[in-house]
């Protein structure tokens, strides 16, 4: 029995060394240990074995057991400590190699332009208010003094949803809602898309973005208006930058008028970039009309205002040298990427 056992250990142990993977030192288990290993069998047979011997048998069937199974551990943990090794070796992370660059977004020339006007005027003590690009024909012509004549509410320049309710062709609806909430003074700017039923062109497209101001108070001249947008153009366009005032017509104003300002391109004296005439016409603006007050709810004798309304996509194109108003629209990271 014993030179059985000494066999049985002997092969487990050569077997053991020849294992170079974990599935045969598996195997070897299952052969020496297992249900219907070589040693379990010889367990099973000590029935056979007269009983005073039995002792020492089982002993030395215990012995055997345990020194294979200690030989199986250490080539385990060996083997494990190799693989371990082996992959961490493959792993190996090179901390000197440069790192992968992220590429970073860029904001739009329409965005940087509109955070550059709110920032002057929020500057100034405007709210920034923001209103529905949905309206009824009421808040965005007749509130606003505009006939129902008017060309402007032609089907062919706007785009109606049903016969009162339209896409806003100005962003004028919003002040109107600021005026119905009867808190005065207001200081407010409404930038946001309008829409149009325009032709695309270089200087067109049928949904663009504007910016109007309000101020409404007791004892606004003309005067606050000059001052006010004068400032605006110095910060947008450079403290050298003068400005000019042409009368002009618009239904919800009275005086109204359009700001040129001095070319940044020349300074005045006449370039290609404002062809040849030394201004550049960037805004429409004026007092705000008694009718248009009052039919908001305001006073007109004890409260005046002036308004003002310039294109967003037309500054953007001014300020960063763009000649056509569809790079705005078409978003090619080559063109953003350079703003
Ligand atoms: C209220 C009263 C008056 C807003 C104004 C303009 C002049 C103007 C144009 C500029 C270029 C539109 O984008 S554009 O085509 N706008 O010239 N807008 S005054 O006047 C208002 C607004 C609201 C209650």
């Amino acid at each position: 029995m014993k030179a059985k056992l000494d066999q049985i250990r002997e092969q487990a142990l050569a077997q053991i060394a020849n294992s170079d993977t974990m599935e045969k030192l598996s195997e070897v288990r299952v052969a020496v240990l297992g249900k219907k290993g070589e040693l379990t069998s010889v367990l099973k047979s000590m029935k056979d074995v007269p009983p005073e011997e039995r002792p020492q048998v089982g002993q030395w069937v215990n012995e055997t057991r345990q020194e294979i199974e200690k030989k199986l551990e250490e080539a385990r943990t060996k083997m494990e400590r190799a693989l371990r090794e082996a992959r961490l070796k493959a792993e190996v992370i090179d901390v000197t190699l440069p790192a992968k660059k992220a590429e970073l977004g860029h904001r739009h020339p329409n965005t940087i332009a509109l955070e550059e006007i709110e920032r002057i005027f929020v500057g100034m003590g405007y709210e920034v208010v923001e209103g529905p690009e949905v309206e009824t024909d009421y808040y965005n012509f007749e509130a606003l003094n505009i006939p129902a004549d008017h060309p402007a509410k032609d089907e062919q320049d706007t785009f109606y949803v049903t016969g009162d309710i339209l896409l806003r062709t100005q962003t004028s609806g919003t002040q109107v809602h600021e005026m119905e909430k009867g808190k005065l003074p207001i200081r407010m700017i409404a930038p946001g898309r309008v829409f149009r039923a325009d032709e695309v062109d270089a200087t067109h497209s049928p949904s663009f973005h504007q910016i109007e101001g309000l101020v409404i108070d007791k004892h606004i001249t003309f005067a606050d208006l000059k001052g006010t947008l004068a400032q605006f153009a110095k910060e947008l366009f450079g403290e050298e930058t003068r400005v000019k005032f042409r009368p002009h017509h618009f239904p919800f104003t009275e005086p109204s008028a359009e700001m040129d300002v001095s070319c940044f391109k020349c300074g005045g004296k006449g370039c290609r970039f404002c062809k040849g005439s030394g201004w550049i016409e960037i805004l429409g603006c004026g007092m705000v009309h008694p009718k248009v007050l009052k039919m908001s709810g305001i006073d007109p004798d004890q409260y005046t205002g002036f308004a003002f309304g310039l294109g967003l996509e037309r500054i953007a194109l001014l300020k960063y040298e763009i000649d056509d108003m569809r790079l705005l629209y078409e978003n090619d990271v080559r063109f953003l990427k350079q703003f």
